[in-house]
Parts: structure tokens; sequence; C-alpha cells
């Protein structure tokens, strides 16, 4: 999902090929053994087979957007989000989604684990406007999704629970055009098929 929000955000096209996780095509796996999507192959046939990498790739030939437009301290704020999102939070949020997969604590306790997350974030939304600054950057587009997740799980509990900022934040990126631009469902990609481009219309 955040790799496709920079891809949509930066105004340029790829060929958009959905994979089916419990049916890898051969050719997926060939370019990038691990298996994990999204991956990306560039015109000049890198391999970039990481969000993050997908991201600033994408951002780095936009000049719609000014996501990586960053201070230095801005800069480093954003690694530190990403990485503390991409490390701890992501394994709560797994846990919590899944809680029936990790008897070993409760559904409350992966949750709980996770709001240690969201107290952070709410800290820095009474800030400022967005993460690291007032305007949306690559710390709100990588976190925003998994946020989502999280707040999906027990929707009735998230929109109850007291972070005022994340739930504006939230709220704003799923009204966004940019988000619902990302959301319409792709068919599975199947070797004989015509190229399917996304975004499909470039003007959205
Ligand atoms: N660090 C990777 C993680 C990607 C990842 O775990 N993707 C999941 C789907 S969202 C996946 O491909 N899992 C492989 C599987 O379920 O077989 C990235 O952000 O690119």
């Amino acid at each position: 999902m955040r790799a496709r929000l920079a891809i949509m955000a930066s105004g340029i096209q790829v060929e958009l090929r959905e994979i089916v996780l419990k049916n890898k095509p051969a050719h997926l796996l060939s370019v990038s053994p691990k298996g994990t999507v999204p991956v990306l192959i560039t015109e000049n046939g890198n391999i970039l087979d990481e969000s993050l990498d997908i991201m600033h790739w994408a951002l780095q030939q936009a000049n719609t957007v000014n996501w990586l437009n960053l201070t230095p301290e801005q800069h480093k704020a954003t690694l530190q989000l990403i990485q503390h999102n991409d490390g701890p939070f992501k394994q709560w949020l797994d846990k919590y989604k899944y809680a029936d997969r990790h008897p070993e604590q409760t559904e409350l306790y992966y949750r709980q684990q996770g709001e240690l997350t969201l107290s952070i974030l709410e800290q820095k939304l009474a800030n400022n406007t967005h993460l690291v600054g007032k305007d949306p950057s690559l710390a709100d587009m990588a976190i925003l999704p998994f946020i989502r997740q999280f707040a999906s799980v027990d929707k009735a509990w998230f929109n109850a629970a007291p972070y005022p900022y994340i739930q504006a934040w939230l709220d704003k990126f799923i009204a966004s055009n940019l988000f619902n631009g990302i959301m319409p469902k792709v068919s599975p990609w199947h070797e004989t098929d015509l190229p399917h481009y996304f975004p499909t219309n470039l003007s959205n």
C-alpha cells in the first residue's frame, strides 16, 4: 500500500501484476527469491524488493510531491519513526491482528503493546499536523497504512480511544483522493494477460 501511495503521488505509471501470496508466480521468485511483495523492476532492470526502496525510487522521479523535502532533523525523525514502525510496532500489530494464533498473550496485551507506539505518534501529531512537520511526508505515508490496520482490528475500541490526533490524521488519509486512488481491487496476474497499468488513469 505504501509503495502504491508513493507511485500514485509521484505521477508515474508502472505495469502492475497483482500477486496471490498463496500462489506466487515463478517469475516473482526468480527476481526476488524471498517472495515478499511489493517488488518493482525498473526500466534498467534493477530489482527493488523493499517497499521503502520503492517509495524512495518513485519519489525521486517526482516533481509532484515533496515527501522527501526534509530538513536533516526531519530526515532523522523519519528514519526513527519508520524503523520503529517496521520493527516492534509491526510485530505487535501482527499479533494483535491474529491474536488467536498467538495464544501466549491476550489480544488486549498485544493491543496495549501497540498503544505504546500510538502514544508516540499522538504526541507528534499534537505538535504538528503531520508526523515530522506541517505537510504530509514519507513518514506519514509509510506509517499510515499500518495504523489503519491497527484501527481496523477493533474499530469501536479505536474510535473511542484517547487518540484524537491520530484519529483525525487517519480519517483525513482515508478520505483522501490518494488513498482512494490506490484502493480499487486488481485481478491477480496471469502470464497470458495484457499489461495492466497502475494508476490506470494518470489524471487521477
Ligand atoms: N519489508 C518488506 C515486507 C513486505 C512483506 O512482508 N510483505 C508481505 C505482504 S504485505 C508478504 O509479501 N508476505 C509474504 C507471504 O505472505 O508469503 C517490505 O516492506 O517490502
